[in-house]
């Protein structure tokens, strides 16, 4: 066991806790898991296969993993009041797939949000399977940053397709899932929503739910619900088995049993008021640094936000391309992603904007008055880019961030 530590991989992880530990975590789609969560993932759930699911497994051995599903199935129900749960996608990209594979034939249409708009890859985007094996078209967002539900309707209306999603990757409004529900209606397609950036938002009221009106919702378990990697597919009970079916034996084999027990625990602890009330400060928080930086003069497409995240166009602001913007921030340990915005001219790899979010820093315990302090590094360091000017505010950000804790790991 011994020999075992001397494990060059441990040591990577060290160095790992302390980049986390000494930077300001803006990807909108990460998050810090609770000690609970990390036990529950690191323990030996991880050496068992349970093919199939609860009481129906292809190996034996698996009555206490059966309570573990069982368990995390009841607590999703409950937390999302939904009315079927499967837990087992290994992630959302996987999950999304399975959704695609249950209800369409390769080739048949499936319609998403552009990427540059907020959609995701997974929606239909070209490159990706749900864009190759089956004939995806897509719709935007407006001039101002929001979905035109005309726009979505009149696609619909022209491309018929078989299966709708909405939800998003970088979209920071509120969208109307029943109007989304009325289009998919209007064109006889099953309404998929994709909730993974809010899914903790969601469990907590603090942003709308689809369930009960979305025919099926998918999500990843550690983005704003703070959980493990991972994923669950929720619908309407007449859709169940048709997802079960597709998500085991169509798509994924073994269900990964440690993540299943971490997803448990993280909606055990999205029921408790702690988490309700770190779920509006993420909100809060998100509004205060947009805010902030637009006094700075920064431009944020459609001017705010209303969940955790946002988009900065920062050749507008900054003259900087997003990846110009993200490498000068990560060089003073302000950790966020370049992203396309709405309209974009320029490619996914080198785009005119970053995305913000704030889920991981609230968990630090950050607050309003902190998000000011993170716009003032993000503004100093993007205006005055000289080595000297930099060095300075990456020690003042590794100071900023001491007090601050992360859960799993041991001050350093
Ligand atoms: N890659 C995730 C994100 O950053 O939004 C979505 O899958």
């Amino acid at each position: 066991m011994k020999e075992m530590n001397k494990d060059i991989i441990f040591k990577y992880i060290k160095q790992e806790a302390k980049r986390q530990k000494e930077g300001i975590e803006l990807i909108a789609s990460e998050n810090y898991v609770s000690s609970n969560v990390l036990k529950a993932m690191g323990s030996i759930l991880t050496n068992k296969y349970s093919e199939g699911y609860p009481d129906k497994r292809y190996y034996g051995g698996n009555e206490y993993i059966d309570e573990i599903e069982k368990e995390c199935i009841s607590r999703a129900k409950e937390v999302f009041n939904a009315e079927h749960v499967n837990v087992q996608p290994y992630s959302g990209s996987p999950a999304n797939l399975a959704v695609h594979l249950a209800f369409l034939n390769p080739g048949d249409r499936t319609m998403g949000m552009e990427l540059s708009a907020g959609g995701h890859l997974t929606h239909g985007f070209k490159v990706s399977i749900s864009g190759k094996y089956f004939d995806s078209v897509s719709y935007g967002v407006n001039k101002e940053g929001y979905i035109d539900y005309d726009e979505v309707r009149k696609i619909a209306l022209d491309h018929k397709p078989k299966l709708i999603w909405s939800g998003f990757s970088a979209y920071s409004r509120i969208i109307d899932w029943k109007e989304f529900k009325k289009i998919a209606d209007e064109v006889g397609a099953i309404l998929v929503a994709d909730i993974a950036h809010v899914a903790g938002l969601v469990a907590t009221n603090q942003y709308p739910s689809p369930i009960g009106i979305s025919d099926i919702v998918t999500t990843t378990t550690h983005k704003t619900l703070r959980g493990p990697r991972g994923a669950m597919i929720m619908c309407k009970q007449e859709y169940g088995e048709a997802i079960d079916k597709a998500v085991f034996p169509g798509l994924q084999g073994g269900p990964h049993n440690h993540i299943t027990a971490g997803i448990a625990v993280a909606l055990k602890e999205a029921q408790s008021k702690e988490f309700e009330e770190y779920s509006k400060q993420i909100v809060k928080n998100a509004k205060v640094l947009a805010d902030t930086l637009i006094e700075k003069g920064f431009n944020i497409v459609s001017g705010g936000t209303d969940n955790h995240l946002f988009l900065v166009d920062t050749v507008k602001s900054v003259n900087m391309t997003g990846r110009e913007a993200s490498d000068i921030l990560g060089s003073v340990n302000i950790t966020l992603n370049k992203n396309s915005i709405p309209h974009d001219e320029r490619k996914p790899w080198d785009p005119s904007g970053v995305r913000i979010g704030t889920p991981a820093i609230t968990t630090r315990g950050m607050k309003e008055e902190d998000m000011v302090k993170i716009a003032e590094y993000i503004d100093r360091a993007l205006r005055d880019t000289s080595e000297k000017k930099l060095k300075l505010i990456r020690e003042e950000v590794k100071e900023f961030t001491r007090k601050f804790l992360i859960p799993g790991i041991d001050n350093l």
